[in-house]
């Protein structure tokens, strides 16, 4: 059974590891945390870290252990020759690291000897607490995750526990790190939790808008030269009947012609918090000069990447319950349990897909790749179209190859959506900055599959389900039925 955002509880979480301040003379000092967690209307609230009258910020490194010999053989990127030597690393900041497309994201980057520093405040662990979720795969702690790949690569990554919506904790995030670009994933994400009721679609907006906002005056404020990457999402666009551009489109009205936003018909109070933070961002590049990315992402499949097969503990999120699990990875995990799959209305919804290799990918191909001063460049973030009806053909077909019996059901569509329409939409600009895609091949969906059967014994079959209505949200703060 779900718990309501608004009832008062108290957990004590616990952390029985060894955590290590960041002091000045940089002798760590052992620390043993345990947080008092408050469950109440504004949930970001709950986990911030640092307190008011001590100091405001505490920077964790990993402990310091022997290093393995995969150290040895890392690629070189993040650092960059120039004539008089090799310059230092580039810095990122990864906003929401310790979520799925962040942590992905963070491994990757600091695999390729990039600085690498997360922010989060873990509220998406504490949603999944609220709502009684959890994901497929058993996911560490964000400090052992990071001590397991100092372990294994020698590699550091620094991480800043707070919410982003705390200005003052954002800016001594960004003054100790000092990031060369910010890729900003830390967001409330579920188009269905914003639609659950007044208070979650109220957090989503505040919580996406006002951490934006945050990291933009974050920018202007302590580190002008900073590259915004920030995670849009191809939603922002909805389903018009004519083909999506990136971006921008040429308008030619009444004998007179301007390139313009192309227009945004967001479908849930999530997507709408995207194109909120657009036009914050176009407006601030315009304004101050800030250069940012907006990446209109697609639909995200998969779960592996090269660094987190190096160790169980590395393990990423995989969500695949009705709040938060998305298209493909939900079908995967029902056909691996026997679970019919869940077509909401006809099935014609089609949007943008791409495998969680090719997000990190397209992060490292914009980091690389600097918008230009003033500019705010947006790019499509997908490899391929399908729609629901197209992924429920596929996965039934590589689910009979591996013997299992897979069959569809036709949900009544919880959203407000279009469910039979054009949708054609642009997506060149990565490929043109070298994004070479690992598209939907049989393989790929029969090791996802795989992956699902492995971890079956672990699935709620209850989450699966939808259980949110667009059309019934209620100012009163509900119960999702579990
Ligand atoms: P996720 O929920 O797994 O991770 C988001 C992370 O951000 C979490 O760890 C959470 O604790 C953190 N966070 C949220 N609010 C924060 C705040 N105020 N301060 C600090 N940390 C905060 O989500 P994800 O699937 O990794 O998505 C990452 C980003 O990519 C989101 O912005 C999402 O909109 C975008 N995106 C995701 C997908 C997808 O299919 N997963 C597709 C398109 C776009
Ligand atoms: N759908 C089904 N059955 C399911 C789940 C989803 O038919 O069991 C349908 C939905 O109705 C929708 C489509 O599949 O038409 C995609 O739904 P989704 O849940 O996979 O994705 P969505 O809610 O759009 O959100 C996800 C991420 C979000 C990101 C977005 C990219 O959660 O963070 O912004 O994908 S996009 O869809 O391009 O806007």
């Amino acid at each position: 059974m779900a718990h309501l955002l608004s009832t008062h509880c108290t957990m004590k979480l616990s952390i029985n590891a060894k955590v290590y301040t960041n002091l000045p003379n940089h002798h760590p000092k052992a620390l043993f945390t345990s947080l008092p967690v408050h469950t109440y209307k504004h949930p970001s609230k709950s986990l911030v870290f640092h307190k008011r009258k001590d100091p405001k910020h505490h920077v964790f490194y990993a402990t310091a252990v022997p290093m393995s010999k995969e150290a040895e053989t890392q690629i070189a990127s993040g650092s960059h020759q120039s004539s008089s030597g090799p310059s230092k690393p580039k810095r990122v900041m990864i906003i929401g690291g310790d979520g799925y497309c962040g942590w992905a994201t963070a491994l990757h980057l600091s695999n390729r000897n990039y600085e690498v520093c997360i922010v989060d405040s873990l509220v998406r662990r504490l949603f999944d607490h609220q709502l009684g979720l959890d994901s497929l795969t058993p996911i560490a702690s964000i400090h052992d995750r990071i001590r397991r790949w100092k372990s294994l690569t020698g590699k550091t990554i620094q991480l800043h526990i707070g919410d982003i919506c705390d200005f003052e904790f954002l800016s001594e995030a960004f003054k100790s790190f000092e990031p060369d670009s910010v890729v900003h994933f830390g967001e409330q994400r579920s188009a269905p939790y914003s639609m659950i009721d007044r208070s979650r679609a109220v957090f989503t907006q505040h919580n996406n808008v006002i951490g934006t906002l945050n990291v933009l005056f974050a920018i202007k404020e302590y580190q002008e030269e900073c590259h915004l990457v920030k995670l849009g999402t191809m939603g922002e666009y909805g389903t018009p009947n004519i083909d999506i551009e990136e971006g921008y489109i040429t308008i030619t009205h009444n004998g007179r012609t301007d390139t313009l936003p192309y227009p945004k018909q967001a479908s849930s109070f999530y997507h709408l918090s995207k194109v909120h933070d657009s036009h914050n961002i176009a407006f601030t590049c315009k304004a101050w000069g800030i250069r940012a990315t907006d990446l209109n992402q697609g639909v995200v499949y998969g779960v592996r990447t090269d660094e987190m097969e190096m160790h169980e503990e590395l393990c990423n999120r995989f969500d695949y319950d009705g709040v938060f699990g998305t298209a493909l990875n939900r079908f995967c995990v029902q056909a691996a349990v026997g679970h019919p799959l869940t077509i909401y209305g006809k099935g014609g919804q089609t949007r943008g897909y791409l495998d969680i290799r090719d997000t990190v990918q397209c992060v490292e191909l914009a980091i690389a790749n600097p918008a230009k001063h003033g500019e705010f460049r947006v790019f499509n973030q997908f490899t391929e179209q399908f729609s629901v009806n197209d992924l429920s053909r596929l996965v039934t077909k590589a689910g009979k190859k591996l013997g299992l019996e897979v069959q569809t059901i036709s949900v009544p569509n919880p959203r407000v959506e279009a469910e039979e329409h054009y949708y054609n939409a642009k997506h060149t600009k990565l490929v043109e900055l070298g994004l070479q895609p690992h598209l939907l091949s049989d393989s790929l969906l029969d090791s996802l599959l795989n992956f699902a059967i492995t971890y079956k014994d672990r699935v709620d079959k209850a989450q699966i389900m939808p259980s949110v209505s667009w059309k019934k949200i209620g100012a009163k703060p509900q119960t999702v039925t579990a």
